[in-house]
């Protein structure tokens, strides 16, 4: 959209995002936050939701991976989702490990499933954090387009600490970085190289997202795990990666096909990060690691 700052609704732009309680820096962000729906506390309805989403009979699965020393965040992990993701839906959680005899059994919500899939594992780090868009992509084909409606993607590492409801859902919903949601464009880490498959130029990119928590329905998360896979395929084909991984591939997929939601820091949060009057609920927090111990072999 190209409306110029006399143009009429220019306004009327800014009056929304003051009512929803942000600064307006730069018009171009404007546009784009017009554009998507971003999820705070106090902007959605969850009882009306609900009710569609439960007319609907919505399945929705959750991916994560467990990969060597990984395994001990799983406990958490599914005990606080059990809690706050997705209460009173169908819920399925693919839990993608190459240890499935350290999968504890967990007691379950009804209307909510387990399945641990086994996957081999990879040397590099990096490699084991990218492999998840090729395994979610293959999964989509042979397994989530026929167990579920949609997908969330998250990180391991994390624990749920607020309501996680079907307000997020969309077709493919995205959240901003915790780090990275005060900072100017100039500052988003995205990967600056040309030749790189996850380029995005210095004077574009919308947000920096993050990498650990996405989603929307089965066949959108295909298109995003296929493509993210298949440019780090191309650019390791060259010898490269991309600055931040999957992360990068990621934030590239979704410069050009942008998310149709886009979720509030409240649901990806960070307390290294503090506690900043926006973020009234911490939903959904990063855990703390001994980078050492857990990353070593
Ligand atoms: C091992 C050594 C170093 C880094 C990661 C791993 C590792 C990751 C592992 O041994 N086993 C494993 O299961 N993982 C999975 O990859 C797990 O699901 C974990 O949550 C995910 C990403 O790794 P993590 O959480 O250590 O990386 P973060 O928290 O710094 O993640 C951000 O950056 C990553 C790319 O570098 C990803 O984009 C991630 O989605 C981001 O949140
Ligand atoms: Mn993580």
């Amino acid at each position: 959209i190209t409306v110029g700052a006399n143009h009429p609704s220019y306004k009327n732009l800014i009056i929304i995002a003051l009512l929803n309680g942000h600064s307006v820096m730069n018009f171009r962000y404007l546009i784009v936050y017009v554009m998507t729906i971003r999820m705070w506390d106090g902007s959605f309805n969850i009882d009306i939701l609900n009710a569609q989403f439960h007319q609907r009979g919505v399945r929705i699965g959750l991916t994560v991976f467990a990969i060597k020393k990984y395994t001990v965040f799983l406990k958490i992990f599914i005990e606080t989702a059990e809690k706050y993701f997705m209460v009173g839906h169908k819920v399925c959680y693919y839990v993608f490990t190459d240890r499935p005899q350290d999968i504890p059994s967990f007691s379950l919500g009804e209307g909510r499933t387990l399945n641990v899939i086994e996957v081999t594992s990879y040397k590099r780090w990096q490699d084991v954090t990218m492999r998840r868009m090729q395994i979610i992509s293959e999964n989509c084909l042979k397994r989530f387009i026929y167990e579920v409606d949609y997908l969330v993607c998250s990180d391991v590492d994390m624990m749920f600490a607020g309501h996680h409801g079907v307000e997020m859902l969309s077709d493919v919903f995205a959240a901003i970085h915790p780090g990275f949601f005060q900072a100017s464009r100039k500052q988003f880490t995205h990967e600056r190289r040309p030749e790189s498959q996850g380029y995005i130029p210095e004077d574009e990119g919308d947000y920096y997202y993050t990498g650990c928590y996405f989603g929307g329905k089965v066949e959108e998360v295909y298109k995003v795990a296929n493509f993210c896979h298949h440019a780090m395929m191309a650019d390791k084909a060259k010898n490269m990666e991309a600055l931040w991984h999957d992360e990068s591939y990621l934030n590239r997929y979704f410069l050009y096909y942008k998310p149709t939601k886009l979720l509030s820091p409240e649901y990806v949060w960070n307390n290294y990060y503090g506690s900043p009057v926006y973020v009234k609920i911490k939903r959904f927090l990063h855990v703390d690691k001994d980078f050492e111990k857990i990353r070593s072999n």
